[in-house]
């Protein structure tokens, strides 16, 4: 049988309880009119570096049946986007994934109705035919001929990017240093802010610019651009085409992620996101597995601050997981990922904006509390399950992509030993 009439079937089997669920919640909750709908548009760009398992500093333990081209990598996420429909675009690394022919890639992810989001720059390893080493920096590097290198391989990934018709770099930087007195910080930063003003200058007119930070690793002592005010502080002298990005896992431990997104969407410099979750440091685990009142949070800023500037909420910012690592099949990891990601979004849609504004106004602090977590705590699986039915996807995922055995499929198809290209 067929993907689509497997699907269909499957959801024939659960559509009683799921109408049944829904029912609850809409008698039990005032919905907004557009809410269904704003999570039909919201759609969720995944890395190509996350379709096979991930690696850790202390090995890697590959699964079967992993994407070994980006052929293949394009069909995992086009198999996504049939499920849950809300990951209609894909995240590209480079060199990881260079196109060999990017009209038949386009074509390709045409098909499976993808789009191409931020391409992504690497100066944090060196590539075997590489001149020249970034073991002491990239875009920072002392060295001027270093530093050009750099460069080169960002407007290098840019001009990826125009074929494929992305319209984004994200450019994140493992500069830094390992040792206190090993760098002049003053120095690595200017050095760095001339680099990336010349890359943006390779920007065509109608791409944005992301400048990822990050707290630490793999430098322990100092990050180059190393949390949001650096970055914000670069961004500003580049221009209006550069941003930052928020990853959920670069922050120093407890920082207050939800107020950054707000200030800097404020500041017109929030340019996107790479969902992932953490206990302790840059953990990439599934969205929502570990903090998910946190991740709740944050999209509670992210409508507020949007919907203050009139930002359409599906397309003014980049939406893209960076999440990869050891112990689950990376398919149904995603899979969680999105819809822990849609359901933050769903239940940040049922705040009470007007209710809470006038709690804090008369610094209410115990109403404020009670119409936030009485949101977090409404169980909104069948809104979101709703519009991924309405789109013509899976009523559950995840329980299907287990039911109709597909990773089985894909180990036949490309074997059980395969790694995919990534960290
Ligand atoms: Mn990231």
């Amino acid at each position: 049988m067929n993907l689509d009439s497997l699907i269909q079937d499957y959801n024939n089997q659960g559509i009683a309880t799921h109408n049944r669920r829904l029912d609850f919640i809409q008698n039990d909750v005032q919905i907004p009119s557009n809410l269904i709908q704003k999570l039909k548009d919201f759609q969720i760009a995944i890395p190509s570096w996350a379709l096979g398992t991930g690696g850790t500093r202390f090995g890697r333990f590959s699964g079967g049946g992993e994407p070994g081209t980006l052929e293949e990598k394009i069909s995992d996420v086009g198999l996504l986007h049939r499920l849950n429909k809300s990951s209609g675009a894909i995240s590209l690394h480079i060199p990881w994934d260079i196109p060999s022919d990017a009209n038949a890639i386009k074509k390709l992810a045409a098909d499976h109705g993808l789009a191409f989001d931020a391409v992504n720059s690497n100066t944090f390893q060196d590539q075997a035919n590489q001149a020249l080493s970034y073991k002491f920096g990239s875009l920072q590097h002392t060295d001027r001929a270093v530093r050009k290198q750099a460069i080169d391989h960002n407007i290098e990934v840019i001009k990826h990017g125009v074929d494929l018709g992305s319209k984004s770099i994200t450019v994140w930087l493992s500069d830094g240093s390992c040792f206190p007195g090993q760098l002049n910080f003053r120095r690595a930063y200017e050095r760095t802010v001339e680099s990336l003003k010349e890359i943006y200058a390779a920007l065509p007119s109608d791409w944005k610019l992301f400048l990822e930070y990050k707290a630490y690793e793999p430098n322990f002592y100092s990050t180059t651009v190393g949390d949001w005010g650096q970055s914000y502080s670069m961004v500003n002298k580049l221009g209006d085409k550069a941003y930052t990005l928020v990853d959920l896992g670069h922050h120093l431990p407890n920082a207050n992620i939800e107020q950054i997104v707000s200030l800097l969407l404020m500041e017109g410099k929030l340019g996107g996101f790479h969902f992932n979750d953490s206990k302790y440091g840059d953990d990439d685990l599934t969205a929502g597995s570990m903090k998910p009142y946190q991740l709740f949070l944050i999209f509670n800023e992210l409508v507020d601050g949007m919907d203050a500037k009139g930002m359409n909420h599906a397309k003014d910012l980049g939406w893209m997981i960076d999440a990869s690592h050891n112990v689950k099949d990376p398919l149904e990891d995603l899979l969680q990922s999105v819809e822990a990601i849609q359901i933050a979004y769903a239940q940040a849609l049922l705040v009470d904006r007007k209710a809470l504004e006038a709690a804090r106004e008369a610094n209410d602090v115990v109403r404020c509390q009670e119409i936030l977590q009485g949101v977090a705590r409404t169980d909104v699986r069948a809104l979101v399950a709703q519009a991924r039915l309405e789109l013509g996807g899976v009523l559950n995922p995840v329980e299907f992509y287990r039911s109709a055995e597909i990773r089985k499929q894909l180990i036949q198809q490309r074997g059980s030993k395969t790694v995919a290209t990534g960290l």
